[in-house]
């Protein structure tokens, strides 16, 4: 029977969100703490210190990946919450580490309250869920679920040149545990919204029902340095002229797709960069995200299109790398349907909706019942130092966590 008036502690999850957001914290109350920098050590080691407090038996894998478990009266697979505490270089301080703490506000709850429940409950948080440094992203809970190998991993070779392997064993956490074999009885994530629409439509909990497919390509521009002055137009080979109108294309491409298209240039970077040189190279990176697997290869392909035809006319060479390719996710209804109905009965107002970033939950999905839970974040804001929900929100998606996560263990 679970416990109806059991209550998370507000002041204290907020205050370890606090603490957590001291490490990598910069201008503006944001948090950078990028993937496997001495920021996510210092971050990553504070962790580790409260679940030891809370008394989890705590394993380390060999991408990274920490799981610490409460153990329950009888043994078997764990149901599991969890997230991130690498961020990207602008981040917030809720974006992965609330879900994280969460988790760990529920242990102690249930620690407080002296409930043994039957299975054990486990707290992770996930190797570089970001890709900011090491692409790709999800990659410690895509190796934990077997998605990805983890020498591959260890192998990736990020924007500053470092290899992943190499920055693992600096930080400390190049574990022993095993990849790619962990059963969880289910999985549960606790995240922001990071996103308008909870808050826009007067909502307190979003039941995430699936995770949109993402692509992310790296597009490298080959053109001809010259003189600004001098070149005429019509002789120019400029990769900066085509790096502007692949960032126009693919604005273009989502409006005119409208739906849940989304489409990014996050990275343009010319070669060599300079005022009145005109640019030999580019390097340009595209995002683009559906909800809908077919609609995001038809966004693909005319991207694609679009810059074989650019490049001929410019009289430039391009060489496209995929970073990442994840498919549309769906969750589990029972689980979706179990978040919804304990919201409500918690006496929260509740949205059924879809997840427009990638999250650790999408890596168990294909392997047990999963589900995700969203709290609004004010003005949409996320990846971005202004990124805040307010504690009342916090409570109602901790308290949700707490009373679902009973469900499934008690
Ligand atoms: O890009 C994403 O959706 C996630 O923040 N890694
Ligand atoms: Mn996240
Ligand atoms: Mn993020």
């Amino acid at each position: 029977m679970v416990p109806e008036n059991l209550r998370i502690n507000i002041e204290r999850l907020v205050g370890r969100i606090e603490a957590l957001a001291e490490i990598g914290s910069i201008e503006g109350g944001g948090v950078c703490r990028i993937a496997l920098s001495d920021e996510d050590r210092e971050g990553r080691d504070l962790v580790v210190y409260w679940m030891h407090e809370l008394g989890l038996k705590i394993s380390i894998d060999k991408i990274g990946n920490v799981i610490g478990i409460r153990e329950g009266s009888e043994a078997g697979a764990p149901v599991m919450t969890g997230s991130h505490i690498d961020t990207v270089a602008t981040g917030g301080r809720y974006d992965g580490n609330l879900g994280v703490l969460a988790g760990l506000e529920v242990i102690q709850t249930l620690n407080d309250a002296s409930i043994t429940t039957k299975k054990p409950i486990g707290v992770g948080f996930f190797t570089n869920e970001e890709g900011a440094r090491f692409t790709p992203d999800m990659m410690g809970s895509a190796v934990h679920q077997g998605v990805f190998n983890v020498d591959d991993m260890l192998d990736v070779v990020g924007v500053d040149g470092a290899r992943l392997g190499d920055e693992l064993k600096k930080i400390g956490y190049a574990g022993e545990a095993a990849v790619g074999s962990f059963q969880a009885d289910s999985f549960v994530e606790l995240h922001i919204e990071q996103g308008p629409l909870l808050e826009f439509e007067g909502y307190e909990i979003g039941a995430v029902e699936s995770v949109q497919g993402i692509s992310w390509k790296e597009y490298r521009i080959s053109g001809t340095a010259n003189h600004a002055g001098t070149t005429p137009m019509h002789l120019r080979h400029d990769a900066g002229y085509v790096a502007a109108k692949i960032s126009v294309e693919a604005r273009r491409i989502a409006i005119s797709m409208g739906g849940h298209q989304t489409a990014t240039v996050g990275v343009t970077e010319l070669i060599p960069g300079l005022v009145n040189v005109i640019a030999k190279g580019a390097l340009v990176t595209v995002d683009l995200r559906n909800t809908d697997e077919q609609k995001l290869q038809e966004a693909e392909a005319t991207m694609l299109r679009f810059i074989e035809k650019i490049c001929i006319e410019e009289a430039v060479t391009f060489e496209c790398r995929t970073l990442v390719r994840f498919e549309p996710v769906n969750f589990d209804p029972e689980m979706v349907s179990m978040v919804a109905r304990t919201a409500t009965n918690r006496g929260y107002k509740v949205k059924q909706m879809p997840s427009g970033a990638g999250h650790d939950a999408q890596m168990f999905a294909p392997n047990c019942p999963t589900a995700m839970i969203f709290v609004p974040s004010v003005g949409g804001i996320s990846h971005n130092v202004e990124e805040y929900t307010e504690p009342k929100h916090l409570h109602a998606g901790a308290d949700v966590l707490l009373h679902v996560l009973l469900k499934k263990s008690l």
